[in-house]
């Protein structure tokens, strides 16, 4: 075995080179993994002795792509990857690769300069740049096509998601999956290889996988309709898509030169630099300072669910999906049995759309056991409270639980805003409460508010913020105040958006702006959506708000196809109501609220610079632990659109002196609500940003 570098090994066995590549934790292709690649096989391939080079990787992954990290920060160091590929692909010596874990970006695209490829059962291949705002930029968006055609790599181009091991070998994107030792299965292919003398092949020669797409137009035009509402906004999948094209109607090199004019235009674009930020964001979140990575985590095998309503069935799914059975209790057979339909419905869909199999719908509500009574929840390892926002309620069944629930069981709250403090205290183990804050629709979006008590021991959070992992979302950690980083965020903005209709600017208006910013939807759909009357009693109701009044006029959101909207019965689209107008216009007069023209521009300045201004008095009380797990929040659980990074990214790529300078302006007219946080203050003044 020789050492080429410091993250490369070269072994000769038998006449068969193995480079092996050990760079943790995803042999990303950093400036040392080029290298050693590069002087690996050439080495590989002027050694008399070498007949074939097997390329495998050790750790728990083939490459997993570029080094996002160097992406967009200067000359790459080293030797580039375009050399290590032209080495690899005009070897004259079989190269095959041999995958385990992802191969995904440039990993993949180093694979497909390869002659072969074999896998693991395990293996996925992907190109997901598009999910970074990028495209492949090495020779993918040319490669790909020419193995799996057009119409499969503008799927795994223009959506990002890899493709396991199986369907890899039905469109030869792999020769063989390997099992058992996956090095002793890379090198008896590449002795069948020699002793068949199988040609070199190259993928860049194979024009029939593309040829017959070519012509056809509507190929593309069907991909991009499909596509559409997902895509608004974004530049990345569009352009991944011209590259198939390009693949498609161009000479290999006049598309490589395509793919690397459009790449170079994302890499420097502001789109690509907030995914990229946002990807280590997420990341980053899972990190606590004060609760080490190594912290024992508490096993949770049974959980437990109260409340079959909207976000406890959602909450319940969650824990199912990911193969972890759940007692859920509710208070009447009514209840239970609407949630456990409601839950069913969702599986069978899901199954209609192929993405699950009726067996699946069985097996996952099969592991949901149903239950009247609390009593059941005596062996869960931990239970998820998801009734309505009462606090007295929510402290009467803290009260319940902790007298149920075996010791060390660990006993959650949904609350979207309550004090976790005061539902603790209730209990004798307030260090085994913690809040699990889920957004709607719970079994869809990827974020969780891991809200941490006073008291809540590190073991609890650690396994919280685990378990999020498990469940397939994104925990964030938050401190305890009114309606955590999230809401208390959201309500900043609604009291802006509230005052803006009463200045004039129709709530039609004012949701266009924020959907034209990237929001899937305005604060006046969202309000419709999420009921206008939660929190409203009918029976103090003295029409004294805007809100008493939609209400007491019976406009109380989709639920009753009314409210800033209206709604045809069974669809969800919202139609401007001009009487809505007036009675905002007739409210805002009975306040002496002047009516004038307010602009876009300043709709949108008043909606988010609140958020950014809540945001930094989140950060400096230590609500937040940095300013990108704010992102995180926004962009998973609001749909803040990613590709501007969240509010606090965003703030900084506008200029926290220009917000300021915005605000003091604002201020003249209502200074309570508009001066600015001190820390956004010393940071605009420094000319600095977020962390
Ligand atoms: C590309 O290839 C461009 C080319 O076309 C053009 C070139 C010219 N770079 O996710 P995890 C880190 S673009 C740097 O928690 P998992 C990650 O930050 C790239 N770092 O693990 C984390 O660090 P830490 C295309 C990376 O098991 C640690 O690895 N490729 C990279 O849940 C573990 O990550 C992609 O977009 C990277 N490429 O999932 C793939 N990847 O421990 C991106 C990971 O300090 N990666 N890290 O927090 C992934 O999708 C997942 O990480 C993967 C593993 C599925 C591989």
């Amino acid at each position: 075995m020789t050492a080429i570098n410091q993250v490369t090994d070269l072994d000769v066995r038998d006449g068969i080179a193995i480079l092996t590549l050990n760079s943790p934790p995803v042999n990303a292709l950093s400036g040392p993994v080029r290298d050693g690649l590069h002087k690996g096989v050439k080495q590989a391939i002027d050694d008399p002795a070498v007949k074939a080079i097997v390329l495998v990787c050790a750790g728990r992954t083939f490459i997993a792509g570029a080094d996002i990290t160097e992406l967009g920060s200067g000359g790459p160091q080293g030797a580039s990857l375009t050399d290590v590929q032209d080495m690899m692909e005009g070897s004259s010596k079989p190269i095959v690769a041999a995958i385990h874990g992802t191969a995904l970006g440039g990993g993949l695209e180093v694979a497909l300069c390869c002659h072969y490829r074999v896998g693991v059962a395990s293996a996925q291949f992907g190109l997901p740049e598009v999910k970074l705002g990028l495209l492949p930029g090495a020779g993918g968006t040319q490669r790909l096509p020419r193995i799996v055609g057009a119409e499969m790599a503008l799927e795994m181009m223009g959506i990002g998601d890899p493709i396991g091991a199986v369907k890899a070998l039905e469109v030869g994107l792999i020769s063989e999956i390997v099992d058992g030792d996956l090095t002793a299965g890379g090198v008896a292919f590449a002795k069948k290889l020699l002793a068949e003398k199988r040609p070199l092949v190259r993928v860049r020669d194979n024009d029939a996988r593309v040829a017959p797409a070519r012509g056809k137009p509507e190929i593309f035009a069907a991909f991009r309709k499909a596509h559409e509402r997902k895509n608004r906004g974004f530049l990345a999948p569009e352009y991944n898509i011209r590259c198939v094209e390009a693949a498609v109607n161009l000479p290999f090199e006049e598309g490589l030169a395509v793919e690397a004019k459009l790449f170079r235009e994302l890499l420097q674009g502001p789109q690509s630099a907030a995914q990229r930020y946002m990807f280590f964001a997420e990341r980053q979140a899972a990190k606590i300072p004060d609760v080490p990575a190594d912290t024992p985590l508490i096993p949770v095998n049974k959980a437990g669910v109260i409340g079959a309503g909207t976000m406890g069935g959602g909450i319940t799914m969650n824990f199912v999906n990911a193969g972890i059975p759940v007692t859920l209790v509710e208070t009447s057979q009514e209840a239970l049995d609407r949630g456990l339909k409601v839950i069913r419905g969702n599986y069978e869909n899901t199954a209609r759309k192929g993405k699950i199999t009726q067996a699946d719908v069985e097996a996952r509500m099969g592991l949901i056991k149903p239950a009247l009574d609390m009593q059941a929840l005596a062996d869960a390892d931990m239970v998820i409270e998801a009734v309505y926002e009462n606090m007295d309620l929510k402290k009467d069944i803290f009260q319940k639980l902790d007298a149920i629930c075996k010791p060390g069981a660990i006993l959650a709250s949904n609350t979207s805003a309550l004090d976790i403090n005061a539902i603790a205290a209730v209990t004798k183990r307030p260090e085994y409460v913690v809040g699990t804050h889920f957004f709607s629709p719970a079994n869809v979006m990827k974020l969780v508010e891991v809200v941490r008590g006073g008291k809540t021991a590190k073991n609890v959070i650690a396994t919280a913020m685990a378990m999020s992992k498990r469940i397939g979302k994104i925990g964030v950690l938050s401190g305890v105040c009114y309606g955590f980083i999230g809401n208390r965020m959201l309500f900043a903005r609604t009291t802006q958006s509230n005052r803006i209709i009463l200045e004039g600017a129709a709530p039609a208006r004012v949701d266009k702006v924020l959907t034209d910013f990237g929001f899937p939807m305005g604060p006046f759909a969202m309000s419709d959506l999420a009921g206008i009357d939660v929190g409203w009693n009918p029976k103090t109701s003295k029409g004294e708000t805007l809100r008493d009044r939609l209400c007491e006029a019976g406009r109380r959101g989709q639920k009753t196809n009314a409210g800033y909207y209206d709604y045809k019965p069974g669809d969800r689209t919202p139609v401007a109501n001009e009487d809505v107008v007036k009675m905002i216009r007739e409210f805002a007069a009975s306040k002496q609220i002047r009516q004038r023209d307010v602009s876009d521009e300043e709709i949108l300045q008043r909606c988010l610079f609140p958020m950014v201004n809540e945001g930094a008095k989140i950060l400096s009380e230590g609500i937040a632990i940095r300013a990108s797990d704010i992102d995180t929040v926004w962009v998973h659980g609001y749909g803040w659109p990613v590709y501007r990074g969240g509010p606090m990214h965003w703030a900084n790529s506008i200029g926290l002196d220009k917000i300021v300078a915005r605000m003091r302006e604002f201020a003249k007219d209502d200074a309570a609500f508009w001066t600015p946080a001190p820390l956004l203050e010393e940071l605009a003044a420094k000319g600095g940003g977020f962390k």
